[in-house]
């Protein structure tokens, strides 16, 4: 039986909701992320309206180039709490659809409805109703894509943003693909589409219609790329462990080479994410590092524990050591960055050996919070970190 795969994609995730529960902001070129303190601000956007991607301002660009960009923007700081509970609701709006469900971020999913749509009057109907559905539960819209493998759905969500529907039919599928460049296939790194192009296939069309001796070179790769240029795509919707995460970064306000200030730096971070996870009602398994360089050279380093985690000193711990075990060179940093993935609820436990340890440490962090509830954030610092990011 053809697959139905829908791929939902929030449009303008943190901006929308920014927009939503302040009405002034409607129309308004927003942008969320970094403080620009006046066009000095070192740190990077998140995301902002398509109001201001009119002004060429962009995710993950630097803050102070968004601010050349845009300087009447409205610039507003992340809050991810609402974020998160916003996509909580559209995690339960997709689940009244669907149990076959792939949350591959905050504000994205993939949906397997093969077996459910004809409960819902087909599967675009099913599109439309999951639309409505999360528009009724969060005041949001997002962009849809419909088609038989998860690939060409998520390209297919990403065409007519904001707040569209796009439908490729089984029959339809090849000729969706043919005229997409070859870089949209999953998997196929940079340095292939170079080999590829010097063999004047650009296009995912040319690739399907290659010969194996235009392959060559490309190892057991080769015949598995030509088949997802035909449409092949056997990937399936299904929860993968660490497709969800959560984290957070600083911009240091000058790049700095200075131990403690890292140092602390690191640690905050595992604190902050240590408490958006329990807010969340998560822990995880995998800890990842990431530090940019002057120049803006970024890499990233990962560690995946024996257990998941949520505690902010076990956080910490993995976090500064993967930071120990990098090598900056002569290279000072300009931003830092803790992230847990491989997430699953907090209260699932993965072994019963960790109980005692867990009932001593879940007192410590519980009475942590409740001094935070009463006098805020910024009242309590583990020892060695005292920013508040
Ligand atoms: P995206 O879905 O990539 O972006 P978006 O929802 O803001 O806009 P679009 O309509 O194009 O989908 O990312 C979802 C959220 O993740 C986004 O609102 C903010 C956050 N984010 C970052 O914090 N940093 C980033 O570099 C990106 C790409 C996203
Ligand atoms: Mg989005």
């Amino acid at each position: 039986m053809e697959r139905r795969i829908v791929h939902v994609d929030m449009d303008a995730f943190f901006a929308a909701i920014e927009q939503r529960d302040d009405p002034s902001l409607k129309g308004k070129p927003v942008i969320i992320g970094a403080d620009p303190l006046g066009g000095r601000g070192r740190g990077v956007v998140s995301t902002c309206s398509y109001e201001a991607r009119k002004f060429g301002v962009r995710s993950a660009m630097p803050i102070s180039e968004a601010w050349r960009r845009c300087p009447k923007g409205v610039y507003l700081a992340p809050d991810f709490r609402k974020y998160e509970e916003a996509s909580g609701l559209i995690r339960s709006a997709f689940y009244e659809f669907t149990p076959d469900l792939e949350q591959v971020s905050i504000d994205e999913a993939f949906l397997d409805i093969t077996r459910s749509a004809h409960l819902f009057g087909g599967p675009l109907e099913t599109c439309r109703r999951i639309k409505a559905r999360v528009k009724e539960l969060t005041g949001l819209t997002c962009s849809v894509g419909l088609a038989p493998t998860k690939m060409a759905a998520k390209i297919a969500s990403d065409l007519k943003k904001p707040d569209g529907l796009v439908e490729v039919r089984p029959e339809g599928l090849r000729a969706f693909l043919a005229p997409l460049d070859i870089s949209r296939l999953w998997g196929l790194g940079p340095k292939t589409a170079e080999v590829l192009r010097a063999r004047g296939i650009n296009t995912v069309g040319e690739l399907a219609a290659a010969e194996a001796d235009e392959l060559r070179g490309l190892g057991v790769h080769g015949p598995e790329l030509k088949n997802l240029a035909m449409g092949e795509d056997p990937r399936e919707v299904r929860e993968e462990e660490g497709a969800r995460s959560v984290g957070n970064e600083i911009t240091f306000s000058a790049d700095t080479g200075d131990a403690r200030e890292i140092k602390e730096s690191l640690v905050a971070l595992a604190d902050k994410v240590s408490s958006r996870l329990r807010e969340g009602g998560f822990k995880g398994r995998t800890v990842t590092l990431k530090v940019r360089l002057e120049g803006f050279e970024t890499h990233t380093r990962a560690r995946t524990l024996a257990f998941a985690t949520n505690y902010a000193d076990v956080l910490a711990k993995e976090a500064l050591a993967l930071y120990a075990a990098f090598d900056r060179g002569r290279k000072k940093v300009r931003l830092l960055g803790v992230k847990v993935s491989g997430l699953m609820p907090a209260g699932e436990r993965e072994s019963l050996f960790e109980e005692a340890e867990d009932g001593r440490r879940e007192k410590a962090h519980k009475a942590i919070e409740a001094i935070r509830e009463k006098f805020g954030r910024g009242a309590i610092y583990r020892a060695g970190g005292k920013k508040d990011i």
